[in-house]
This record gives structure tokens, C-alpha cells and sequence, in this order.
């Protein structure tokens, strides 16, 4: 993002930034090496689903020659590993440590040893099933792990100045290129989850290989010409057993394989593979100049956030598939909204902001982070959510096996583990999401507190913003060159009213795409101040949200708030809130962090009726009434970090 330095300050993140190099790599680090004594759960209940260890760096040293034994674990359990450098990676730039660098120079020369000589890598394949490299894309991941370990590698390459792991991953790219394309003695073909199109495109970026960029080309626009080519591969494999087990019977658009991407105009199938793949189109569009390409990710960009996706920036509706459904499926209780599925709608949304600068893509980028994302992990660093429910009964979780996938509290690991690494890499390089540049303009997509040297045009800016976002909307940005440049200053879509000052005085602006942009010839110490007022507000739905009618959300700043059992009690469904309610802010230091929490007054449904033995009675006979109850909200990404309990985003509305 043509950064050169970030240094971010903001007590928030730099938290979450000491979280993840004190507790949450050397955490991951043991659970992969199976030195943790945790409990592994299934994300959901499935015979097939591995809980016993991680086994993932065992099954390099299998694959290397250095141990022997079996692979275990999914059989794209090497991509735990990849996502975990590349978190290491982009923390080593932040913090370098010789010590940690020991550990991930000795990890790659480990994946260097389990890589093949013609280039491949894929510890499954290398040590159960050789034969069958390349010959059950839908289900083998190879290609998405081999994008991971390449992504890791250009992280690591920038972070550290280390060629080695991306020789592996150059030598990984070129035997791809070898073996798939459109020549006879190729495979025709792509994987069954998106994600190598982004290694590649990574790669391209650094390397200027065109080979590398025709590739991901190659691989997206085949995505969709044959419906069928998944099944036909299966019939021409010899070797019937399956890899992933329960993957047998979802269609072609579980892999947005049914059309090609091109003519896809809404979001199908699995969330993950569908945010990867729209990053990906994002990145050739911004690449290659396609402006085709761009106009499909728009489609799909505008189904995903107007019909699809979760006020918490959550998507995916349902766990089947671990998918989308249709327009206004939203259900609270039993959604999916996996982490890695908001983790990838940023990506898309940082890789859209390169093509098309929106505040748009900014607005969502943030609710994602602000709310599913970093609710995917606890205030702890070493426990997660895979799945970010907008509504919790743990008795119901408990016992309905409908809803085995919607965890009460975050579990220390997964069976399939692919969340917890993820969320150490979006948040470990957070400050390339800060800014996009373009034409000679800085825009802040994020608002947060950091001394910046960017370049702009080839030329070095510098300046230093300061605020207590996301608590507080004051910002002020001081600059540090002399230099005519344009500053774009996103007024968020919660925010209703602001003021901006430069130099004290107030200064006249238009809004264009959702940004202000103060373009001038700046001298040191100008200095602005924008003030987005963060007053509580109080959301409905859209009418054809069945699950959130006659419901409020409440929302502050880029927060989004919800209530526990632990402070309000049982039965949260019984609560109702009306949309002229008055909150109270109280900033708390507590169990749950510096935080600001919200008290209110709800009114509480109670009837007279003695309802026992009674499941249903004549409403007629029935006085309800409502009694008053003092409320507290806290911020949704604080929840289930006090123990089992109710939790409820979506209140009901009380009309008075
Ligand atoms: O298939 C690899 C990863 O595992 C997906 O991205 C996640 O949704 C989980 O299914
Ligand atoms: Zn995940």
C-alpha cells in the first residue's frame, strides 16, 4: 500500500499488537508444535473432524524425511502454519527479535526440506497419497495452501529481507505455472477454495514474473466455464476414498463454480472462498487494468454488504456449507459468520479501495475489524471464535445439534483450525489497511493514532495523527513535510455530524465518495482537526430482515453493543428497548479491558399468569406488563469473555 513506515500508537491496537507477540504467536507456536496442553474442539459436531493435536509442524518433519509417521490433522492443516509466519512476519517488522527469528528461520528451512524438488509442496500429499497430487482440486487444497505458504513468504521477504522462503516460494510458483495453463499437457483446472490467486498476485507484485500474474489470471477466469469439471475429475480419479469428508453433495456454486466469476452476480456458496476470490479479482483488476473484472467484484461487493451480511460486518447465514443462503437470510441464533470470513471481506474491501476509492469499502472494512473480527478472539490472545453469533442461549447451543457450531465461549483451539492463525495476520498488518493512495491523495480508510511516512508519487510525507478512536471521535492530524498533497478524510456512515478545522479555523468542504479531501500546499505543523461527534445510535433493519423485525442495534462509533446475562440477567428475549432511550456512557476499566459500556432503561415483559404447566394459553386471558430495567450494553467484541452465558445484539423494540 505504498507505505514505507507506520508506526501506530493508539492504546487499543497497540494492545492488540503486544497481545499478539506476547501471548498469541507463542501460544500458536506451541499449539502447532503440540506442546500446549489444551483442549482441541470440533467447530462443530462431525465424526470427521480431527481433535486430538495440531500435528502441524510434526507433519513437516514427516514430509521432510526427518521423522516418520503419518499425516494428521485436515489435509490442508500446513495452511495453519503458513498463516502463522505470516503473522510472525509481519510482526518481526514491528518488534524485531532475534530470537522469534530463529524460530521462523528454522520453520522455513523445515518447509524447504518438505518441498520436493520439482517445486511441490503439500505435506499430505508428500506423505499419504503421492499419486493423487493435483487430481481432487475440489476437495485437496493444495493450491490453497501453496497460496498461503507464498503469501508468508512475501510477508516475510518484506518484513525481514530474507530471500529464502520466497525462493521456495518462487520455485512452489514456477512448478504451478509448469503444471496447470491451457496447453495440452497441463491441467486445465483451479482449486476448490480460492486463495493461490492472491499468493500469486503477491508474488507478481514483488517479483515482476508475468508468469506468476498469467497464472492467477488463468485460474480466475476458468473458475465457472465447466460446472461439472469438479465431478469429472472425481469420476477420473481411480481412487475413490475422499479427502474431506461431507463435501460430496454441495453443488458447484459452493464453489462459485457454477458460472463464470464473471457473470456471477450475487454471493454463492462457502463466504470464505467467495471474500478470497473477490480479493483476488480486486488485485488482477488493480494489476492488470481489467476493468471487467472490476466491475464483477463490484456486483458482487454490492450483494454481499446490501443483502448479505451481518450488521457486525459477519457473513455467511448458514453453517451448512459454511455459506451464504439468499438476500435478507440473516438468522442470529444459528448463522455462521465465521471469523476468516469477515478477515476476507477486508481484504476486499482494502483491494477495492486500490481500484475505486469508496468510504464504502472503508465503512465495512471497519465494521468487520471493529466487531466480528476481533470479537473473534478473547481479550486472553489464546482463545477464539470460529463462529460470531448475533444471539446466544447456551442451554439451546448445548442441546440443539442444529446449532453444535455456535460456541458459547471461545474454545483454545479448533479441529480445523484456520480462524485463530488468520486473525494473527489481518490484525499483525493492520497499518496496511490504514491508508490507500491514490492521484496524489492520502485517504484514511481507519482512524487511528500513528506517525506515518508515506510515499506519495515517489515523494516522502510525513505526519502524525492522534486520537482515542474507536472511543472517542476527536482527530488531529499534525504534518510533518512541506509538500502539495491531498489528505481524504472518510466521514464514517454512523457519523452525523462533525467539524474540521485547519489551523483553527473552520474550513469549507465537499464530500466526494464519502471522503473530504483537503488537497493544498502544506507547511510543517499544519495542523487539522476533524471531529466525528460518537453519539449512541440506534439501528433498525431492513423490512426484509425476518430475524431482526421489530428489533434495535445499538451502535457507538464503529462499536456495535450488545447485552450479557452476566449484567442484565436471564431471558435477555423478554428485554425491550425503545428507539428514544438514553443511554449513559461510563468508561470502565475492567474484567473486559479500558472499554466504555452503555446503561439504559429497558422495560422488561412479565405476565401474571402462572404459566406452569402451561406451554400455550388464550392470549385474552393474559395482562402483560412491562417493568423497567436498568440495562448495560458492552462493546459486541468483549462478549463471552466472562464465562457461559445469554447474549443478545438485536433487542426487541418497545414501542411506547
Ligand atoms: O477450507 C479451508 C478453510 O477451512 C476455510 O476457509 C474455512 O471456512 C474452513 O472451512
Ligand atoms: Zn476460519
Amino acid at each position: 500500500m505504498n507505505n514505507i513506515n507506520i508506526k501506530i500508537t493508539t492504546p487499543f491496537w497497540l494492545n492488540y499488537f503486544k497481545l499478539i507477540k506476547n501471548e498469541m504467536l507463542p501460544y500458536q507456536w506451541a499449539v502447532l508444535n503440540d506442546t500446549a496442553d489444551i483442549v482441541i474442539e470440533k467447530e462443530r459436531d462431525a465424526a470427521y473432524i480431527p481433535s486430538q493435536k495440531s500435528h502441524a509442524i510434526e507433519n513437516f518433519k514427516i514430509a521432510a524425511g526427518l521423522k516418520t509417521g503419518h499425516h494428521y490433522g485436515m489435509v490442508f492443516q500446513d495452511s495453519d502454519v503458513y498463516k502463522w509466519l505470516e503473522a510472525a512476519a509481519y510482526c518481526l517488522k514491528r518488534f524485531p527479535d532475534k530470537e522469534v527469528q530463529k524460530i521462523t528461520d528454522d520453520l522455513i528451512n523445515l518447509i524447504g526440506k518438505a518441498q520436493e524438488s520439482n517445486g511441490y509442496l503439500n505435506t499430505y500429499f508428500t506423505i499419504e497419497a503421492p499419486t493423487r497430487k493435483f487430481k481432487r482440486l475440489y476437495q485437496s487444497h493444495e493450491l490453497y495452501c501453496a497460496g498461503h505458504f507464498i503469501e508468508a513468504a512475501v510477508a516475510y521477504y518484506e518484513a525481514v529481507n530474507n530471500k529464502h522462503a520466497l525462493n521456495i516460494a518462487c520455485k512452489l510458483a514456477d512448478h504451478l505455472c509448469h503444471t496447470f495453463g491451457n496447453a495440452p499437457n497441463q491441467i486445465h483446472d483451479y482449486d476448490g477454495h480460492e486463495e493461490i490467486e492472491i499468493g500469486l498476485l503477491r508474488l507478481y507484485k514483488i517479483t515482476k514474473n508475468k508468469n506468476y500474474l498469467n497464472l492467477a489470471h488463468f485460474f480466475l477466469y476458468e473458475r465457472g466455464k465447466d460446472p461439472e469439471f469438479f465431478h469429472k475429475q472425481v469420476s477420473a480419479d481411480p481412487d475413490k476414498s475422499v479427502l474431506i469428508e461431507g463435501m460430496d453433495n454441495f453443488k458447484a456454486s459452493y464453489y462459485q463454480n457454477h458460472k463464470p466469476i464473471l457473470e456471477q452476480t450475487t454471493a454463492e456458496g462457502h463466504a470464505v472462498r467467495v471474500t478470497y476470490m473477490c480479493t483476488a479479482m480486486a488485485m488482477l483488476a488493480n494489476e492488470a487494468d481489467d476493468t471487467a473484472i472490476l466491475e464483477a467484484a463490484k456486483k458482487l461487493w454490492q450483494n454481499i454488504t446490501q443483502k448479505r451480511m451481518y450488521i457486525t460486518g459477519g457473513i455467511g447465514s448458514t453453517v451448512i456449507g459454511e455459506a451464504f443462503t439468499t438476500d435478507y437470510d440473516l438468522p442470529n441464533d444459528s448463522m455462521y459468520c465465521e471469523t476468516c470470513a469477515s478477515i476476507g471481506l477486508i481484504f476486499f474491501a482494502g483491494n477495492m479501495l486500490k481500484n475505486d476509492i469508496n468510504s464504502h469499502y472503508s465503512n465495512i472494512m471497519e465494521k468487520a475489524l471493529y466487531n466480528t473480527v476481533i470479537g473473534g478472539m478473547a481479550l486472553d490472545g489464546k482463545h477464539f471464535f470460529y463462529v460470531n453469533p448475533l444471539e446466544v442461549n447456551p442451554a439451546i447451543c448445548h442441546t440443539n445439534p442444529s446449532k453444535s457450531h455456535v460456541k458459547t465461549t471461545r474454545p483454545a483451539w479448533f479441529g480445523c483450525a484456520c480462524c485463530p492463525p488468520n486473525i494473527a495476520r489481518l490484525i499483525a498488518s493492520l497499518d496496511s489497511y490504514i491508508y490507500t493512495i491514490k492521484n496524489n491523495i492520502i485517504y484514511c480508510n481507519l482512524y487511528l493514532a500513528n506517525c506515518c511516512t508515506l510515499s506519495v508519487n515517489g515523494k516522502n510525507i510525513a505526519f502524525t495523527e492522534e486520537t482515542n478512536y474507536p472511543w472517542d471521535g476527536n482527530i488531529n492530524f499534525t504534518i510533518n513535510t512541506a509538500r502539495q498533497f491531498g489528505l481524504g478524510l472518510r466521514i464514517p456512515d454512523w457519523c452525523e455530524s462533525f467539524t474540521l478545522k485547519l489551523n483553527d479555523k473552520n474550513l469549507l468542504y465537499n464530500i466526494k465518495n464519502g471522503f473530504i479531501i483537503i488537497d493544498r500546499n502544506w507547511s510543517v505543523n499544519d495542523q487539522i482537526e476533524l471531529i466525528l461527534s460518537m453519539p449512541v445510535q440506534i439501528y433498525t433493519s431492513h423490512p426484509s430482515i425476518i430475524a431482526d423485525s421489530g428489533k434495535l442495534a445499538i451502535q457507538r462509533g464503529p462499536l456495535m453493543y450488545c447485552l450479557e446475562g452476566v449484567d442484565n440477567g436471564s431471558n435477555l428475549h423478554l428485554l425491550y428497548l425503545s428507539k428514544n432511550a438514553i443511554f449513559t456512557e461510563q468508561q470502565k476499566n475492567s474484567a473486559l479491558g479500558n472499554i466504555i459500556t452503555l446503561e439504559t432503561t429497558a422495560q422488561k415483559l412479565c405476565s401474571d399468569f402462572n404459566w406452569h404447566n402451561h406451554l400455550y394459553y388464550n392470549a385474552r386471558h393474559i395482562k402483560n406488563k412491562f417493568i423497567p430495567q436498568k440495562i448495560q450494553l458492552i462493546p459486541y467484541y468483549t462478549w463471552g469473555n466472562r464465562g457461559e452465558n445469554e447474549m443478545r445484539l438485536w433487542l426487541n423494540e418497545y414501542n411506547s
